[in-house]
């Protein structure tokens, strides 16, 4: 006799199994994307607490450095003197600071090349102007980034104003970018047409003056003829073994040149105006940079630019 089939029976319990084992893969799978939720959330959090820590550390190595640099009051910012280089500054054991101070004014100074009337190119940059041109074997450049730069709007002899030009001292190297003709391989250098970049013949952390101490020797070439390459490896052997901090320790070397003091006194310091302080901030293996550009003048050391690298 046929009985009528029953749903078996032997089958619901396998149903019931699978339905709870695929809950519970899934709220595993839940929790296990909260925890990592939970643990990027508290990575991301701890890095957050680092950056603003580590902005803090800089910002009081940056407080100690402008008292230190006021304290300097030595007729030499050398990079011999011990304050200068890359030093450690104690604070707590989990993290490590580590400050590079350097003096700059190492370059012409494209921030200051005109009198006050902010037209007339200063006298004595005239002709290493006019070198530096011809190094970099664009001379035609010369006037027309002169323009670019000063005040007024009257071209000068081979040069142009137009619209887009600054008319103003540039405040970062790079804006010298903005004139038609300087394109990124002539102011880097480092390729085959220009080996040598006009970022390491110009800045603009210079209060006008360069300091011979940190000259790119370079630079030293182009402020007079009578500076040789032979001159200037005098002057930078001389350098490398103590600070030179006036024209006494020039005039003693055997090749200084006689008539040079007065050629070149309204360009050449022994001291800096702008420094530049690189500071780095580890803590395990979270890292920040930062670079403040400090300023000093009239006993004050005051920061004119601050960068988060
Ligand atoms: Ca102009
Ligand atoms: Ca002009």
């Amino acid at each position: 006799m046929w009985t009528p089939s029953q749903p078996s029976r032997s089958k619901r319990p396998g149903f019931v199994l699978v339905a709870v084992l695929l809950s519970v893969t899934l709220l595993v799978t839940g929790a296990l994307a909260f925890a990592w939720f939970a643990r990027m959330e508290l990575r991301k959090a701890s890095a957050l607490a680092f950056s603003l820590q580590a902005r803090s550390l800089a910002e009081t190595a940056v407080h100690e450095i402008q008292r230190g640099l006021v304290l300097d009051t030595n007729d030499a910012d050398s990079l011999l003197e011990p304050w200068f280089g890359a030093w450690p500054l104690p604070i707590g054991e989990d993290f490590s600071v580590v400050v590079r101070l350097t003096p700059q004014n190492g370059a012409l100074p494209v921030n200051a090349l005109f009198l006050p009337d902010g037209s007339t190119l200063r006298t004595e940059l005239e002709k290493p102007w006019e070198r530096l041109w011809e190094k970099v074997r664009r001379p035609e450049l010369a006037a027309g980034l002169l323009d670019f730069l000063d005040a007024d709007r009257t071209p000068r002899a081979g040069g142009t104003e137009e619209d887009s030009f600054i008319n103003r001292p540039p405040a970062a190297i790079d804006e010298i970018r903005l004139f038609p003709g300087i394109d990124e391989n002539l102011l880097t250098g480092n390729n085959e047409k220009y080996p040598v970049g006009l970022e390491r013949f110009l800045t603009v952390r210079s209060d006008g003056k360069i300091n011979v101490n940190v000259a790119v020797p370079e630079v030293l070439e182009l402020l007079d003829e009578t500076l040789t390459p032979a001159v200037v490896r005098e002057i930078v052997e001389k350098r490398r073994k103590e600070p030179l901090s006036g024209w006494g320790d020039l005039a003693g070397l055997p090749g200084f040149p006689q008539g040079l003091q007065p050629r070149v006194s309204g360009l050449l310091s022994f001291t800096s105006s702008h420094f530049l302080a690189d500071i780095e901030v580890r803590k395990g293996n979270l890292v920040r940079r930062f670079e403040a550009v400090l300023l000093k003048r009239s006993g004050r050391c005051t920061v004119v630019a601050w960068k988060e690298m």
